[in-house]
This record gives C-alpha cells, sequence and structure tokens, in this order.
C-alpha cells in the first residue's frame, strides 16, 4: 500500500492521544483524593488477572509535564484525558476538593501552554466508592450525582477548554461492571444492569446540559465503542442472532441519545429496561450532540446460541492466516473501522465524526533502549487507512486519537498487556519511544527520532 501522509488528512483534521483517569494517574489516596470503585475492586484481590492495580500507575499525576511534552514532541496536537470524579469530589457529592480540581486545571493549562488542544472526558469508570455504596448507577439519584460532578467540572475548566466527552464507553463499563461482574464494581444482576443503563442515559442528558450551561460554545459530544457484527452463517437464526448483538452491545448506548428509543425488539435482554422509565424520560435521553467519539477494538463473527434464552454467541475466528490477533486475544480487522463510520454517519444526526481510541496491545520487548513493535505500526497503519477511506466518501471524520501514548493500567487485565506508543517500566517509571511512536511522528512532523 501507499505511505501515509498527513496532508492526506487534511489541515483541521485532529490527531491526538487519549487515556484515562485510574488507568495512567496513579496518587490513589493522594491529596483529598477518595477511593474510586476501582480502587475497591483491585485491592479486593484476585479480580485482576496479573494481582495489580491502579495505585501508582504510570504516575502521570507527577509526571504529566513530561508525558505532555512528549505527546507533543511526537507531533500530536491533541490530548483526551478524563476526570476522577473522586478526586474532586472526594465523597461522590457535596465537599469540592480545590486541589483536585487544581491538578486538573494545571493539567490544561500545560496542554495549552505546549500547542496541545485538552479534550475532557467527564467520566471513564472510576465511580466514587461512596456512591456505588448507595447502589452507584442502579440508583435513580446518579443522574443528580453525576450533573454535581459535571457543574464543579466544567465550572472550573470551562473557560479553557472546549472540546468534552460526557461518557466514555457505557458499553462497556455498564455490562462488565453490572452484568457480568468481571469490572469494577463487580456486579451481577440483570435488574441492576436494565437500571444502570437507564440511569447512565439520563446522567449523559444531565451531563451534557451542565457543559452547555457553563461552557457555552463548547463542542459536546460522547464516545461509544463499536463491536460490529458479521454473521456466522446463511441462516435466519444467525442473521437475528447478529441483530441481537448489535441491539445489546451497540445501539441500545447510541440510539436512545440520539431519539430513536431502545432497540428492544431485537434483543430481549433490554425489556427490563422499560421498567426504570418515568414521565419525560424519553425526551431527556435525547442530546443535541455537536460530535460522536467512535472507539473500535475488533469485530466478531456472531452465530445464534444454543442456549434456550440466549439469543447470539460471539465467536472469535482466531484465523491468525487472515488476522492478526493482539495480547488481548482482538482480531485485527481495520474493515470494521470504517464500516462503523459509515454506521454512525448513517444515522444522519451527528455533525461532526471522532475516532477517540483505536490500538493494540501487543508482546513487547525492550531491547537496547528500543521497542521493535512492527506489529502495533502496522495496526496504526492499516487503520488509519480505512479512516481516510471513509473520508474519501463523504464521511466526516476530523480526528483520531491513538489508544494509548504510554503503557498503563488495563483493567481487570492490569499491567501485563501494554497499549502505549512509549513503553513504561514500571519499576522506575522510565519511558522509552516505541518503533511506533517514532512512525507517528515522522508521520506528524514531531521532532522525535531514534538516536
Ligand atoms: O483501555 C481501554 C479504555 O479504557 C477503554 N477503551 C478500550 C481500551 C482498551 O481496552
Amino acid at each position: 500500500m501507499t505511505e501515509l501522509r498527513r496532508e492526506d488528512f487534511g489541515d483541521d483534521f485532529t490527531w491526538g492521544v487519549a487515556h484515562a483517569a485510574y488507568q495512567v494517574e496513579g496518587a490513589w489516596d493522594a491529596d483529598d483524593k477518595g477511593p474510586s470503585i476501582w480502587d475497591t475492586f483491585t485491592h479486593g484481590g484476585g479480580r485482576v488477572f496479573d494481582k495489580t492495580n491502579g495505585d501508582v500507575a504510570t504516575d502521570f499525576y507527577h509526571r504529566y509535564p513530561e508525558d505532555l511534552a512528549l505527546v507533543r514532541a511526537m507531533g500530536f496536537d491533541a490530548q483526551r484525558f478524563s476526570i476522577s470524579w473522586p478526586r474532586v469530589l472526594p465523597d461522590g457529592v457535596g465537599r469540592v476538593s480545590t486541589k483536585g480540581l487544581d491538578f486538573y486545571s494545571r493539567v490544561v493549562d500545560t496542554c495549552l501552554e505546549l500547542g496541545i488542544e485538552p479534550w475532557v472526558t467527564l467520566y471513564h469508570w472510576d465511580l466514587p466508592e461512596a456512591l456505588h455504596r448507595r447502589g452507584g448507577w442502579a440508583n435513580r439519584d446518579s443522574v443528580e450525582w453525576f450533573g454535581e460532578l459535571a457543574d464543579a467540572v466544567v465550572g472550573r475548566l470551562g473557560d479553557r477548554v472546549t472540546r468534552w466527552m460526557v461518557f466514555n464507553e457505557p458499553g462497556t463499563f455498564l455490562p462488565f461492571g453490572y452484568l457480568l461482574g468481571g469490572h469494577a464494581p463487580g456486579v451481577r444482576s440483570l435488574r441492576r444492569f436494565q437500571a444502570a443503563v437507564h440511569h447512565v442515559g439520563l446522567a449523559q442528558g444531565r451531563g451534557a446540559a451542565a457543559i452547555r450551561a457553563a461552557a457555552p460554545g463548547a463542542s459536546v459530544g460522547t464516545t461509544h465503542i463499536f463491536t460490529p457484527p458479521d454473521v456466522a452463517g446463511d441462516r435466519p437464526r444467525h442473521r437475528r442472532a447478529a441483530r441481537a448483538f448489535d441491539a445489546a452491545m451497540n445501539r441500545v448506548y447510541v440510539e436512545p441519545s440520539l431519539g430513536l428509543g431502545y432497540p428492544m425488539d431485537d434483543a430481549p435482554l433490554l425489556r427490563g429496561i422499560e421498567r426504570y422509565v418515568r414521565g419525560s424520560d424519553e425526551a431527556d435521553l435525547v442530546v443535541d450532540w455537536d460530535f460522536l467519539g467512535v472507539q473500535y477494538y475488533q469485530r466478531f463473527a456472531v452465530a445464534a446460541a444454543p442456549v434456550p434464552g440466549l439469543r447470539f454467541v460471539p465467536l472469535f475466528r482466531k484465523d491468525h492466516k487472515r488476522f492478526d490477533i493482539t495480547a488481548m486475544g482482538w482480531e485485527v480487522d481495520p474493515t470494521g473501522l470504517s464500516d462503523v463510520l459509515r454506521t454512525v454517519h448513517g444515522y444522519g444526526k451527528v455533525p461532526e465524526l471522532f475516532v477517540t481510541e483505536n490500538g493494540a496491545a501487543y508482546p513487547d520487548h525492550l531491547v537496547d533502549g528500543r521497542v521493535h513493535d512492527v506489529r502495533r505500526t502496522a495496526y496504526y497503519r492499516d487503520h488509519l487507512a480505512e479512516v481516510a477511506r471513509a473520508r474519501r466518501e463523504g464521511v466526516p471524520v476530523h480526528g483520531y486519537f491513538c489508544w494509548s501514548y504510554c503503557d498503563n493500567f488495563e483493567w481487570a487485565a492490569g499491567l501485563r498487556p501494554r497499549f502505549g506508543l512509549v513503553h513504561v517500566d514500571y519499576e522506575t517509571q522510565r519511558r522509552t519511544v516505541k518503533d511506533s511512536g517514532y512512525w507517528f511522528s515522522r508521520l506528524l512532523g514531531g521532532t522525535v527520532t531514534p538516536g
């Protein structure tokens, strides 16, 4: 294939990197910070694959000036980061920590001084433990609790931050946190999952309204993970299964805010959500988005489940000839990215799209100060080619954020999977740019070169 060139994406295309508070900040109990559900979950033992936690992570709390300077030197012009709710409101509601807000204010100022645009996500999974004890997202009061967070954060940063995202991937933290229990808070309950889905939808509306009120003129969006299904066979039951998968994994999180309601008919799993819908809720779910963040990692082949009551079963094809497989066990299929961009554009409801996460973990080896992560570079090259293709077809995708600038804490998989363009030695916190980081630096006209 021909070499990618920055010019092919246009002058106004945003090139960024993304991270989340719990995955990088560390400083888990520094200053006023209260515990989050991820502190409890990781300290509880046995629930993270390699028994690590985010207590220190990549120490972004203290090393942000060095990290942001390297992001800029690699040629990126945007940094997406999230706010740790219990750093700002240690008890979840009520007392606001000035120290917590000061930290994010310093991060924003440092970005702006370096010429990096800060893109802020209000919630990337670290609910205050104090609120989990009151039912967390399964409690309808969570809508107002989240409103308090949004008011406090946008009130303080809204004079400088113009790009806001309300949530990161409800399609991950809700099923894994409330239905399957593999992520914090580790709940396994269909009812609490259904309640949480609805309350997060309402909180999304409340958060977006808070941003508009405190930062008029700001650009308001949110991010979703999209896992497009391929139908695993010709039979109608497999097609029905793929529809059910799509409704339960993708559409349920996206469509209510676009005014399309819940896709109940295709996925019986969702029907219980209706129990929690009241009065003006359907209208309150709707948000007039300026942009949507599209996040893509893998697609599945979906077949009808041989188990009564369960409609679908996602299959890994594990076809190493056709697909590279990442260290997370995910099949690499770049065409899925342009497919989901087309799908989201096809709703005809959102003016701008951004790829707010895309990236891969591989078993990297640091040898003589270099990480030759050839597969990661190929991954980025091929996914960016799909973004370019979608743009040529007229899909308004205006930016791309790598997941992630540096290796970090990968939730239930721990510190082991390495997603970074920059390697982190967790003993010394030393950063080493990987070959994929040098590749981006060349593409973007950065100043970081090997040797
Ligand atoms: O690390 C996560 C991130 O927090 C949310 N999106 C997917 C990434 C890779 O699993």
